[in-house]
């Protein structure tokens, strides 16, 4: 074919066209590069492309879940505060329209092996398919939940109903008048719990640790009432970009060991009325370093649920008096009936930390008591091989061609979560080593992308051939992550937050956990004067 045959010759190559590889398109095109997006789908939208089970949809509010660009968001308008995942490709198609990115996209293209040219001072980039593609800058926007993650349950294979996992839905399958066991409490545990449990005929909540709910305060959004905000996006955007976690909120000053019991539920009754992420966003400012903060912030959630969630069996299960992690230190799910859907007698909840799953039989699941659970049908919401697993899985080589997969059997390097060293010009968008896991994601995308975006700018202002970062940037940089959690409570508690959700990986801290104004500010000072970078200036005499 002539796949095998046409090397496609590009300034920056770009794989994976989610948000982040959009944005790359976006504002490579606006430096004036040519740029080409390799996509091992179909389609564009990364997350959005691939989560179709019934009740995906954002966690993050509009106008915060959109891009920074005013073309795009200028005659566009979303139908709820947080929206749902078929709106979520309309929006992304709309992008795509106004853009033009797929003039400049390659679907069904997996990339599979990537080298660095020494002697060209170009990356060449192959996939599965067989093109060939050959750029002076690679730029991997493969994202963080993509990889599927179906735990290795004893018998899986045994089970003769049908098994599905959240990010591969099968779009025939109907719950209706169905038994259903359904497999995690995080996010998507919590999403799929809603829906089944209005459709199914019995459904069954495995739970392992409950997810912390919040409550989402779903509302629908007017045309008219967007477009009188979007005279103050720019303002709103901006904020957020400047925030910590990507959504512009007060800061609260105060900790709550330092208020009267009547300031702190005032406070976060506000907060919990807000919706969203605010009661976590809003924290008292010790409530992530000091345990008896944390504490009473647990307390005062719970008590929350178990105002809806009134069968005391299930409360101990979903919200239990003694918490099994610290508050925050985890995704915060958010959540529009679910206590209410779990409070229904068709919906049942297992605990899996009291009684584990034995195995998977023909006909259910059979639990460590000698319990065995019939089904029909088994749903895994159980996550993704997250953060690390789509990277490592492109075959990228470094300059001596070492996979980066190797390269990161023992941890994450990365200077700055963008660039890694032994990887010449390239960058890592949506990255590990930076807020991204706990912040919203356009936010953190659009400043990485700028900032790599910026980095390759001055090299071609300059006509430098290649930039690297060094190793001492790079276990600066780690020390650095390391040094900001200390003092707080997140290293206490295993998520894919710090890939610690599948056996066998490298569990470390990998979230800035500053937030983003802060990340930023110290990633543009480190730019500006390109510090901790080796840059091969493309001249002769090597000046
Ligand atoms: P998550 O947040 O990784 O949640 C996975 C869930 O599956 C969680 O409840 C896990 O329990 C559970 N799980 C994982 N492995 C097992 C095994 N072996 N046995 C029982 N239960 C298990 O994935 P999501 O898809 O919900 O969300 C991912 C992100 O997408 C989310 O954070 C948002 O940012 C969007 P655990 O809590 O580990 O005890």
């Amino acid at each position: 074919s002539s796949n095998t045959q046409t090397v496609i010759q590009v300034d920056a190559l770009v794989v994976g066209a989610g948000f982040s590889g959009i944005t790359a398109i976006h504002r490579l095109r606006e430096a004036g590069l040519t740029v080409k997006c390799m996509e091992a789908s179909g389609d564009f939208g990364g997350v959005w492309n691939f989560n179709r089970y019934p009740g995906a949809g954002v966690d993050v509010e509009v106008p915060f879940y959109q891009l920074n660009i005013p073309e795009v968001y200028r005659d566009w308008t979303f139908s709820e505060r947080f929206p749902g995942h078929e709106e979520l490709r309309s929006y992304v198609a709309h992008i795509d329209k106004k853009l033009g990115l797929q003039r400049d996209t390659i679907f069904h293209a997996t990339v599979n092996d990537a080298s660095w040219d020494l002697h060209k001072g170009r990356w060449t980039v192959r996939t599965e398919q067989g093109h060939t593609a050959s750029a002076k800058y690679l730029i991997l926007a493969s994202g963080l939940l993509h990889r599927i993650y179906t735990p290795d349950f004893p018998g899986l294979s045994n089970f003769s109903g049908d098994i599905h996992h959240s990010a591969a839905w099968n779009q025939n399958f109907s719950a209706k008048g169905k038994k259903i066991g359904l497999i995690g409490a995080g996010s998507t545990g919590v999403q799929l719990t809603q829906s089944l449990g209005k459709a199914a005929a019995e459904l069954t909540v495995l739970v392992r640790r409950p997810g912390y709910c919040l409550p989402m305060k779903q509302r629908t959004l007017t045309p008219q009432e967007q477009h009188e905000w979007k005279r103050l996006y720019p303002l709103m955007l901006k904020a957020a970009r400047e925030s910590h976690v990507g959504f512009p909120v007060p800061a609260t000053t105060k900790a709550a060991l330092d208020v009267s019991k009547e300031e702190r539920e005032q406070h976060w009754a506000y907060t919990w009325e807000q919706g969203g992420f605010s009661f976590g966003m809003q924290a008292f400012k010790d409530a992530s370093r000091n345990k008896e903060s944390n504490e009473l912030m647990y307390q005062y959630w719970r008590s929350r649920v178990a105002s809806r969630l009134t069968d005391p069996r299930k409360l101990e299960v979903m919200a239990p008096e003694q918490k099994p992690y610290y508050f925050i230190t985890k995704r915060l799910p958010l959540e529009q009936d679910y206590y209410e859907v779990l409070n229904q007698d068709n919906v049942h909840v297992h605990d899996l930390s009291k009684i584990p799953l034995k195995s998977f039989t023909s006909n259910g699941l059979l639990m460590a008591d000698g319990t065995e659970y019939e089904f029909d049908a088994v749903v895994l919401a159980t996550g993704f091989d997250s953060i690390t697993g789509s990277l490592t899985q492109l075959g990228v080589k470094d300059k001596h061609g070492v996979d980066l997969k190797t390269l990161w059997a023992d941890g994450v390097k990365t200077y700055m979560g963008i660039t890694i060293s032994g990887f010449p010009n390239m960058f890592v968008v949506y990255s590990p080593q930076a807020p991204t896991p706990f912040v919203n994601a356009v936010t953190i995308l659009e400043a990485q992308v700028e900032l790599a975006v910026d980095i390759i700018k001055k090299m071609e202002e300059k006509g430098y051939k290649s930039i690297e970062a060094t190793k001492e940037a790079e276990s600066q940089w780690k020390k650095d992550l390391y040094a900001m959690t200390e003092g707080t409570l997140f290293p206490f508690t295993d998520s894919w937050w710090n890939n610690a959700n599948v056996p066998g990986k490298k569990a470390e801290i990998l979230a800035y956990v500053a937030g983003i104004k802060h990340y930023e500010a110290k990633c543009r000072s480190l730019v500006e004067g390109l510090q901790g970078f080796e840059v091969d200036f493309g001249r002769e005499d090597g000046t």
